[in-house]
């Protein structure tokens, strides 16, 4: 375990890596900004071109680009990060390192959930970090075309009621929440379990009609006796379910026919971190796990939280 990781109030267990412990400070460095920008609300100036849209034609909101703008400032200057894919870039980005054969590639979602952001709806930001390959030129996208399973350590932060950081490394799954007088985020669930107990679903109901069959028998699986929470934001459907149980679903449907949630920097980091707190998830054909994207920005259906409730909607898709 490295002694310390600036930001973190505590030795991290499951950090035994300086380098992998730089990148843990970067996102912590670039968390906490991000927390004081969400924190500012409507009150966070303009950006210079307001009404623009991303590569998914979705508006780029002002704390978009505060994200965006802090996490590859805090993976540029690690010296740890050698390449970086995120949703609000066309093209993955690639740093200078210290020492290329130990480093790390990061994927990230700046801030999801964004469009809450107008309204105080908690949104967070996602990251998930791979070695940086040895046989692969660093360049364009193929460094970044690989399944979640090769992931080795992932992280989201949740801006909510509380700006808490949950870590997952192999087998281990941590919650850090930030003490707002000290600034430094501090151990709050030193390992975290999805429970047996699967209380929630998660979906929209309102896309009901767009569903095939298949589908809407899955969601009537992860409905039963189950109450709905669903806010609109992943990061904080998964962190609710993650810790009191629960199962989301975001189907492919008529108007997403590849589903909406992109692969590599919300799905995998998702399904590694289920995966180490004993949870599972699907794209309803294969484990989000092994999925390989053929592009950094590649959607997928998803399903995932507790494994048994994952096996019966497997079940109910493939019946
Ligand atoms: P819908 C946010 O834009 C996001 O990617 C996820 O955070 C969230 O779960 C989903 O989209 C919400 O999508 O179609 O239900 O509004």
């Amino acid at each position: 375990m490295v002694e310390s990781v600036k930001g973190i109030a505590a030795p991290v267990s499951g950090i035994n890596n300086p380098t992998l412990g730089k990148v843990l400070e970067a996102v912590v460095a670039a968390s906490r900004e991000v927390s004081r920008s969400v924190r500012a609300g409507p009150l966070l100036p303009e950006p210079a071109s307001p009404g623009v849209r991303n590569v998914h034609g979705e508006l780029v909101h002002p704390l978009d680009i505060v994200g965006t703008e802090r996490f590859v400032e805090a993976f540029a200057s690690s010296k740890v990060v050698a390449g970086l894919v995120c949703e609000e870039l066309d093209e993955p980005k690639f740093f200078e390192v210290t020492n290329p054969a130990s480093s790390f590639m990061c994927v990230l979602d700046p801030i999801d959930g964004s469009s809450n952001a107008d309204i105080a709806i908690t949104i967070g930001s996602i990251v998930g970090v791979f070695p940086t390959p040895s046989q692969t030129a660093l360049e364009g996208e193929t460094p970044f075309l690989r399944s979640g399973s090769e992931l080795i350590a992932a992280a989201y932060v949740l801006y909510g009621s509380s700006t808490v950081l949950v870590l997952a490394t192999p087998g281990l799954v941590q919650e850090f929440t930030l003490n707002e007088e000290s600034v430094q985020f501090e151990l709050t669930r030193p390992s975290i379990q999805i429970p047996e107990s699967c209380q929630y679903y998660s979906v929209n109901q309102g896309y009901e009609n767009r569903w095939n069959p298949p589908v809407r028998r899955a969601v009537g699986v992860a409905s039963k006796n189950r109450s709905l929470r669903y806010v609109g934001s992943l990061v904080s459907d998964f962190h609710r379910n993650l810790i009191r149980g629960g199962i989301f679903l975001y189907p492919d449907d008529s108007q997403n026919p590849d589903g909406k949630i992109r692969v590599l920097y919300e799905a995998a980091v998702f399904a590694y971190i289920a995966a180490q707190a004993g949870g599972a998830s699907s794209t309803g054909t294969v484990p989000v796990l092994d999925l390989i994207p053929s592009s950094v920005h590649q959607r997928t259906p998803l399903y995932i939280g507790n494994a048994t409730v994952v096996d019966e909607i497997n079940e109910a898709l493939w019946s």
